[in-house]
């Protein structure tokens, strides 16, 4: 069998997908997710004008060769758009793998560990009230386990929401450039205890609640938001401080028993390494997109497992349903399986990208469908254009840029 064509597809159906689809001389074919987030197009020249030239007349059953070619053969390795590249391609050839074995990918993992994948919602408001009533109705669908983010009294935006009407800087909108935040850490750590407080009376202890602070403290501040938390039981307190010092955590673990998930913006083992080694969080992150493919989201599981850390796959709105059906596929089989982000995704969505997985409540489960279940409809594709698009950035009262 040989890769005959690869076809890279852009499409915008209520935000911007890259999807890789490997068609080989047999006539099978495979779909990967290569999008990152607001650098969609970067992707797509790595590989259309460096990748695919390539791979044309491979076995595509030599996954584990071709994703070494792709990272050590590039010389510059790691790095998102590198690894969404490698990602896209792994993934579909995952997909062509299982549909040659008549599988569902699942089972050429080593099986399902378990009958079903506990997934978490987003549930957001502006006032602390607003955010109860947002998790009670997430509670109502059947969710289990439900990230909760709050507005800062003073901001206008709720922070960390991609999508929410933000800082009013009407000119970037028109210009369609990166809208505007304001962000102050003090406030933050002195309003979150009391969301979480309210919440607990609100949902009561039968509950899994998590909480996303998006990198936006240093190791210190994570530390007493960690204990001031305590109380609440949180399931994590998400990505308190950018990763590039991982060493930073070490602070935040020597103080908090409140457990803690990172990973999101990991691409690599290497990128995990320091924090799982260490013993410094609880969840990993990581998730088929951006780290690798299925070839390294299994690697970097497999590696967290025998430090007692968790998988916990990103799953946001721009992780597509390609990835996320090859989450879940990994998920149904990864013996230290943590929990699944999961956050819905548009009508348009659901239906440019038939897939096989399905939720029942807050659980959901691949499916069984011959490889890993997801497909794209190439003509709905061509009515969805792309669109410029880029996530928020974020500043300071003063005007210095933060995290966002
Ligand atoms: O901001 O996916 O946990 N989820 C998140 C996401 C990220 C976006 C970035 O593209 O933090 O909402
Ligand atoms: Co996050």
């Amino acid at each position: 069998m040989k890769i005959r064509e690869i076809r890279v597809i852009v499409a915008s159906p209520g935000r911007n997908f890259v999807t890789v689809k490997i068609v080989t001389d047999e006539g099978v074919y495979g779909i990967g997710d290569a999008t990152v987030n607001g650098r969609e197009k970067a992707v797509v020249s790595y590989l259309e004008d460096h990748v695919v030239p390539c791979l044309i007349d491979r076995d595509p059953m030599r996954i584990e060769d071709i994703w070494q070619y792709l990272y050590r053969g590039a010389y510059w390795r790691r790095g998102p758009i590198t690894m969404a590249a490698i990602s896209g391609i792994d993934t579909a050839l995952w997909d062509i793998k299982a549909k040659v074995a008549n599988m569902p990918l699942y089972q050429l993992l080593g099986g399902a560990s378990r009958t079903r994948i506990m997934a978490y919602a987003h549930a957001q408001g502006r006032t602390i009230e607003d955010v109860a009533e947002a998790v009670l109705a997430k509670k109502e669908l059947g969710y289990v386990a439900i990230r909760a983010q709050a507005g800062v009294p003073g901001f206008e935006s709720i922070y960390g929401i991609g999508s929410a009407r933000g800082a009013k800087n009407s000119s970037a909108r028109i210009k369609k450039l990166p809208r505007e935040e304001v962000w102050s850490t003090s406030k933050y750590l002195a309003h979150i205890p009391k969301v979480f407080e309210k919440l607990r009376d609100v949902v009561g202890w039968d509950m899994h609640l998590l909480h996303d602070a998006h990198h936006r403290l240093t190791p210190i501040e994570a530390a007493r938001l960690g204990k001031d938390l305590e109380p609440y039981r949180l399931f994590w307190l998400e990505d308190p401080v950018p990763a590039e010092l991982p060493e930073g955590y070490r602070t935040i673990r020597a103080h908090t028993t409140t457990p803690i998930a990172l990973g999101e913006v990991f691409n690599t083992i290497w990128d995990a390494r320091v924090v799982i080694e260490e013993q410094l969080i609880d969840y990993i992150r990581t998730t088929s997109v951006h780290a690798g493919g299925v070839t390294g989201l299994r690697r970097i599981f497999d590696f967290a497992s025998i430090y007692n850390v968790r998988s916990a796959c990103h799953g946001p709105t721009d992780v597509s349903p390609v990835a996320m059906g090859a989450n879940l596929h990994v998920d149904l089989w990864v013996p230290n399986f943590g929990i699944q982000e999961y956050s819905g995704y548009t009508e348009a969505t659901h239906e440019m990208f038939p897939h096989a997985w399905t939720q029942d409540g807050g659980f959901l489960h691949p499916g069984d469908a011959i490889g890993h279940g997801v497909d794209i409809d190439e003509n709905l594709a061509e009515k969805y254009p792309y669109k410029r698009s880029y996530l928020p950035v974020n500043r300071l009262e003063d005007g210095t840029l933060w995290h966002w």
